[in-house]
């Protein structure tokens, strides 16, 4: 799976309600990818119900995986996030290892990538959940994401805002900082200038909650990004 020509991406949350005609129109966007993905309220039956939705339909489809339990097979691909400004190693390698004790036989690493997180919005409901630190000043900021890149070597890196539109000097201070690095950014793009902002830094710009909010708004994004 070569996300990494990924320009635009959808994150469908299995949480959500989402009309057949809304789909279609995702579908027919013109995005590079669906991520299906979520902090609340996600299991096995709501994720597979979504990704029976939005398989066959000649877009790649990505799981984020946030617990064991939510893993099924027939993916395109799965991204394993670790959250590297996490207030406890649960976050960074702990579930991690449960994971593997119980799936590590069924591990391809092609069709896994990790994800270094850095979550950058206290309100998040995944800053709660992972008491990650979100006041890092930007040089802070640049550091973890270096280490995530340079020492732990992690494929990808995302910049996590999720609900709100973040620091564009963040995410510009990293890829300078990082040139070689696969950044994905993810938090408040509603529309073409925010999409445009982000997307001149990131590799890879992820729309989630607007697609519940304002489809058009969400629709933009995509022709923004081309
Ligand atoms: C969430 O980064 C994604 O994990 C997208 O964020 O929902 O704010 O668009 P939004």
């Amino acid at each position: 799976m070569d996300f990494q020509s990924w320009r635009h991406v959808f994150k469908l949350d299995p949480n959500k309600r989402l009309t057949d005609e809304a789909l279609q129109a995702l579908i027919h966007s013109g995005t590079d990818a669906f991520l299906i993905g979520g902090t609340d309220g996600v299991d096995a039956e709501n994720t597979f119900a979504l990704y029976a939705r939005v398989r066959d339909t000649g877009i790649p489809v990505a799981l984020e995986i946030s617990q064991p339990s939510q893993i099924i097979h027939g993916f395109d691909h799965y991204f394993v996030p670790t959250v590297l400004n996490a207030g406890t190693p649960e976050w960074v390698i702990g579930h991690h290892a449960r994971a593997f004790e119980r799936y590590g036989h069924v591990f391809d690493s092609r069709l896994v990538t990790a994800q270094g997180y850095l979550v950058l919005n206290p309100d998040a409901k995944v800053a709660k959940v992972t008491e990650s630190r979100c006041d890092l000043s930007l040089e802070e900021a640049v550091s973890y994401a270096e280490v995530g890149h340079h020492l732990f070597r992690l494929p990808s890196l995302y910049i996590e805002y999720s609900g709100r539109f973040g620091d564009v000097d963040v995410l510009k201070e990293i890829r300078l900082a990082l040139p070689d690095a696969h950044l994905f950014y993810g938090g408040g793009i509603d529309g073409e200038e925010t999409a445009r902002l982000m997307g001149a830094y990131a590799d890879t710009v992820v729309v989630g909650n607007i697609i519940y909010e304002d489809l058009v708004g969400a629709l933009a994004t995509v022709q923004a990004l081309r």
